[in-house]
C-alpha cells in the first residue's frame, strides 16, 4: 500500500491496525517520544507555525505534502517502501535465498546492534541541533533546519517500530534506551563519536548536513540491502528523506561560499571577516574538522565486524545489486589506506574485511562532487583558491590512522609539527569565538544575514522572501508554549 493512512493515532502504511500488541505497545512508546521531543527537540519553536512536508505515500513521485505545522503535532508514522515482489539476498552465503520477513534466530543480537546504531544518531542530532533555531541567519533557513529535525525524529520512529515489530521485550527495552541517551553526556552519551560532538553555529551544522548525513545516505544505501527485508524497505524510503538534508547542507556552505567570494571581490581582500563574511581559510578549517569526523562514522579500514555482516546478508556494499562480481568476496581484494613510515600508502587486503574502508572511498568520491561544485563557485568569481578534502588520516579517533598525527595533506608529521600548525588545520578558540558572533538572528522574510546568500528559489515552489516561520504569536503564549 503507497498512500499512509493517517486516520491512525500512527500514521502508518504497513497495517498497525492489525496487530493490536504491536499497536499497543507503539502507543505507549509515542507519548515518551513526545516528552524527549518537547524536552530535546527545537528550543523556542515548539508552538510556532512552520512550512513543512509530511510524507502522504511512499510513492517516488508525489510523497510529499506541504502544509503550516507546529513542530509537536508533526505526523510521525512509519512508511515502508513497497516490498518487491520476489526479492531475494543479494550477497554473503545466504545469497539467492528469499529475503527475510521475519529475524533470522542467529543473526538477532548482530541486527538489533545495527538497527539500535543507526536509530541512535537520528535523536543524537536533533539533540545537538536544538539549539540552532534562536540564531537562524533566516526564516528559509530556520525552516529548513526544523524539516530535517522532524525527519530524523521520524527515523527514529523508523528504527524503533523495527525494535518493537521484530524484537520483543529486548526490541522494547533498546526502544527505551534510544529516548535515554543524550548527545555529548558523559554518564549516558551516544553511540558514535561524532554524535557527540557540538554543533553550536550554522557554520557547523552546514556541515555537518553536507559531512554527517552524507555518512547517513552510505550507511542506509548499505543497509537497504540488507536480507532483512523490513529493514530494507525501511531504509529505502529513509534515503528520499536524507537527500533533503545533505541538499541544506552543500547549498548551505555553497551560499556561504558565494557570499565570502563576493565580500572578496567588492572589497579585494581573502580577509572578509571585516565586512561581516566568512573568510575561506576558517571555511576550510570547518570543513577539516566535519570531514574528519564523519570519516570515523565508518569505522575501522579492516573490521571483522563488517566481514561477519556481510556474509550473514545483513549489511551490502553501497549499490550491491549493480556490482558484477560473485557477491561474495571470499577470494577478492581491495587497496586500505596504512601508514608505512612518514607516508600512507595503499596495501592490497582482503575485500570482505576492507568493506569500511570500501564503503568510505564511495562516501568521499560523493563529498568530493559536492567540493567541486563549491569551487565552481569560487572559480566563477575568479579567484584562485580551492577547498579541499582533508587527506583521509587527518584527525582521526578510528582506524589505522586514530594513533597518528597527520596533515591534511597526508604527510605523518611529529606532535611538534602537529603543535604548530594544528591552527592552521582545525577551528581555533577565536575561528570559534568569531563565527559565534555572527551568530545574529535573521527573522524578517526575505532577509539574509550578512555572510550568507540568499538561496536560488524558495520551497515547494514558494518565493524566498515567503514566511516559512510564521513567528507572531499571541500575548501569553510565548511563555508557555515557545
Ligand atoms: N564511534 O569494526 P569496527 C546517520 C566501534 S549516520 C564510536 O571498526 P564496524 C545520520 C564499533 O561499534 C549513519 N564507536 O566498525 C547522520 C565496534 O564496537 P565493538 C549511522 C565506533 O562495527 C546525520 C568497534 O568500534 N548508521 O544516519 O565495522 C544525522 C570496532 O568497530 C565508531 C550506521 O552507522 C565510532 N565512529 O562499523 C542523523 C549504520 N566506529 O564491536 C543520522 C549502522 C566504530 O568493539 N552501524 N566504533 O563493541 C554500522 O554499520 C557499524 O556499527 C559502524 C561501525 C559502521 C558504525
Amino acid at each position: 500500500m503507497a498512500r499512509v493512512d493517517y486516520s491512525e493515532r500512527i500514521p502508518n502504511n504497513v497495517s498497525l491496525a492489525d496487530n493490536r500488541r504491536l499497536l499497543r505497545a507503539l502507543e505507549e512508546w509515542q507519548p515518551r517520544y513526545l516528552d524527549w521531543w518537547n524536552q530535546m527537540g527545537p528550543d523556542g519553536f515548539q508552538a510556532r507555525d512552520v512550512y513543512l512536508r509530511t510524507a502522504i505515500s511512499v510513492d517516488p513521485q508525489g510523497w510529499a505534502h506541504f502544509d503550516w505545522v507546529k513542530m509537536p503535532e508533526y505526523r510521525w508514522g512509519i512508511f515502508l517502501a513497497e516490498p518487491e515482489p520476489g526479492r531475494t539476498i543479494a550477497f554473503g552465503e545466504h545469497k539467492g535465498t528469499p529475503a527475510w520477513q521475519d529475524v533470522p534466530g542467529e543473526y538477532r543480537g548482530t541486527l538489533r546492534r545495527l538497527i539500535v546504531t543507526q536509530g541512535d544518531t537520528e535523536p543524537a542530532s536533533v539533540e545537538q541541533q536544538r539549539h540552532l533555531g534562536r540564531t537562524c541567519p533566516s526564516l528559509y533557513d530556520l525552516r529548513n533546519i526544523f524539516q530535517v529535525n522532524v525527519e530524523e525524529g521520524r527515523h527514529l520512529w523508523a528504527m524503533v517500530y523495527l525494535l518493537h515489530a521484530h524484537f520483543g521485550r529486548d526490541g522494547r527495552e533498546e526502544a527505551e534506551a534510544l529516548l535515554q541517551r543524550r548527545s555529548g553526556d558523559s554518564d549516558k552519551p551516544r553511540i558514535l563519536g561524532a554524535f557527540n560532538e557540538r554543533t553550536p553555529d550554522w557554520l557547523s551544522f552546514f556541515m555537518f548536513c553536507f559531512f554527517t548525513d552524507r555518512d547517513g545516505k552510505y550507511q542506509l544505501a548499505s543497509l537497504a540491502e540488507s536480507g532483512f527485508d523490513p529493514l530494507s524497505r525501511t531504509c529505502r524510503f529513509m534515503l528520499t528523506e536524507e537527500a533533503h538534508h545533505m541538499f541544506v547542507g552543500e547549498a548551505g556552505i555553497g551560499r556561504i561560499v558565494q557570499k565570502t567570494v563576493e565580500l572578496m571581490r567588492v572589497h579585494k581582500t581573502d580577509d572578509v571577516r571585516r565586512f561581516g563574511g566568512l573568510d575561506l581559510a576558517t571555511i576550510q578549517r570547518y570543513l577539516n574538522f566535519h570531514c574528519s569526523v564523519s570519516l570515523d562514522l565508518f569505522g575501522s579500514e579492516i573490521s571483522t565486524n563488517a566481514a561477519n555482516f556481510y556474509t550473514a546478508g545483513l549489511k551490502g556494499r553501497f549499490e550491491e545489486t549493480k556490482k558484477t562480481d560473485d557477491h561474495l568476496l571470499r577470494e577478492a581484494t581491495y587497496p586500505v589506506a596504512r601508514p608505512a613510515g612518514d607516508a600512507i600508502t595503499l596495501v592490497e587486503e582482503p575485500a570482505l574485511t576492507a568493506l569500511n574502508e570500501r564503503l568510505r572511498d564511495d562516501y568521499v568520491a560523493d563529498c568530493q562532487r559536492g567540493v567541486d561544485r563549491w569551487n565552481a563557485v569560487i572559480k566563477k568569481h575568479g579567484i584562485d583558491v580551492e577547498l579541499k578534502l582533508p587527506h583521509r588520516g587527518f584527525h582521526r579517533a578510528i582506524g589505522n590512522c586514530a594513533e597518528l598525527r597527520v596533515s591534511p595533506d597526508g604527510r605523518v608529521v611529529g606532535q611538534a609539527e602537529w603543535d604548530a600548525r594544528k591552527h592552521e588545520w582545525l577551528p581555533t578558540p577565536d575561528d570559534q569565538a568569531y563565527v559565534a558572533s555572527l551568530m545574529v538572528p535573521v527573522v524578517e522574510p526575505g532577509k539574509f544575514a550578512g555572510w550568507i546568500a540568499p538561496p536560488a528559489r524558495g520551497i515547494n515552489s514558494q518565493p524566498v522572501e515567503f514566511e516559512y516561520v510564521k513567528l507572531s504569536v499571541r500575548a501569553g503564549e510565548e511563555g508557555r508554549r515557545g
